[in-house]
């Protein structure tokens, strides 16, 4: 039962999950709420409750799909029901803040999609939502399910720890080439007033949080060059203009002045989904590339070694999160960090306590892909975040 209050504690009461969305995010969480209880069998029960969706006849199809009790097609209504504990915002981002505020009022916990608002101002509002609930025992947690790679997590804890002395520079790309094709079609991510930015926002946030995460500190200055390749493109009215960016760089400096070249693009021909990111310490270096997630290269044995690079399999029982999965070098997918992602949630709300990555995290991103967008419209001169 949540009221304006809040939730009614929650212990291992079964919680009603509501998703908004059912296109690939959605389909994805939707996996990850399916799954959650087999692999994490210590965080509350889930019921995978309400599908919102606005075509019906696609959303009945998503629902029986995906395994979810019943459907809406106003995601208001959902925020009303005694029988919904949590709400899983997956729609375009120029949706994120109205539903987020409004599920964090009427005392649902939020989770959203990253990343987290179409500018600073939608983010500062989202946020300050999530603190007033939070006061209530309302939770809200940021999607950044990279986070949620158990290599990614044991190279945070290897630089924490000093393995590769201290880190100086850092060299990361999110290269995609789904838009490579003029002819392929015009969608909500490539209009600035339903996505907000183009690869920056999708797969820039998730380079900036992994910077955040590994390296503990803030991004405090940008220079940034943003580029739109085919202008315009066939949406169902006919042609439209493409108004945000196909591709972007950044040059990006920490506080401890840590500097990071920055490449995403959804224009690289043949790169499918490849993340990668690289760390160069003083003493050694890790790197990492999404498309083989189970593996982080690892040179940890200091200059005066000529060990080299070593390939660690991160299938360990002892590895972030990979005792909850399967024996040494059964490998793990990209549809793992969904259900990782959905635990963490859960144990937050079990725990009554704040989850992470949190809104205040997303704005943190947002604030730095803010800086790079200046920057870019000032001919890529250094700005503060
Ligand atoms: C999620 O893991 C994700 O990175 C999305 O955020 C991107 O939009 C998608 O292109 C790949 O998957």
């Amino acid at each position: 039962m949540t009221d304006a209050t809040g939730p009614a504690p929650t212990g291992r009461r079964e919680l009603g999950v509501a998703v908004v969305g059912h296109s690939f995010m959605g389909k994805a969480h939707s996996h990850a709420w399916r799954n959650v209880g087999a692999f994490f069998p210590d965080v509350p029960p889930v019921r995978r409750q309400v599908l919102v969706g606005r075509d019906p006849a696609a959303l009945k199809t998503a629902a029986e799909r995906y395994g979810w009790a019943d459907t809406a097609t106003d995601w208001r209504d959902v925020l009303t029901r005694d029988d919904v504990d949590i709400v899983d915002i997956c729609t375009p981002g120029h949706l994120h803040a109205e539903i987020a505020q409004a599920a964090l009022e009427a005392g649902k916990h939020v989770l959203v999609e990253k990343p987290l608002a179409n500018s600073v101002a939608e983010g500062e509002a989202m946020v300050a939502a999530a603190e007033a609930a939070a006061a209530r025992g309302v939770r809200s947690m940021l999607g950044f399910n990279y986070r949620c790679v158990p290599a990614l997590a044991l190279a945070r804890q290897l630089i924490a720890e000093g393995q590769i002395g201290t880190v100086r520079q850092v060299r990361a790309s999110y290269l995609q080439d789904w838009l490579v094709d003029e002819a392929a079609p015009m969608t909500w991510r490539l209009r600035r007033e339903s996505a907000g930015s183009g690869v920056l926002g999708d797969l820039g946030s998730h380079v900036v949080d992994q910077l955040h995460h590994l390296l503990g500190e803030p991004v405090t200055t940008a220079r940034g060059h943003l580029r739109t390749f085919v202008p315009e493109r066939t949406g169902e009215g006919g042609r439209e203009p493409v108004t945000v960016d196909d591709a972007a760089w950044a040059t990006l400096e920490t506080a401890s002045g840590v500097v990071a070249s920055v490449e995403v693009s959804r224009m690289a021909t043949s790169r499918k989904n490849a993340f990668r990111i690289e760390v160069y310490g003083s003493t050694g270096s890790l790197s990492f590339d999404l498309e083989r997630l189970n593996e982080l290269g690892v040179d940890d044995r200091g200059l005066d070694s000529a060990g080299g690079v070593r390939r660690v399999l991160v299938t360990e029982a002892d590895h972030p999160w990979v005792a909850a999965w399967w024996p040494p070098g059964h490998v793990l997918g990209w549809d793992s960090t969904f259900t990782v992602q959905a635990a963490e949630l859960l144990t937050a709300i079990a725990e009554e306590r704040p989850a992470t990555p949190s809104f205040a995290d997303g704005l943190a991103v947002q604030r730095v892909l803010d800086a790079v967008e200046r920057s870019a419209a000032a001919d890529g001169c250094r700005v503060d975040v």
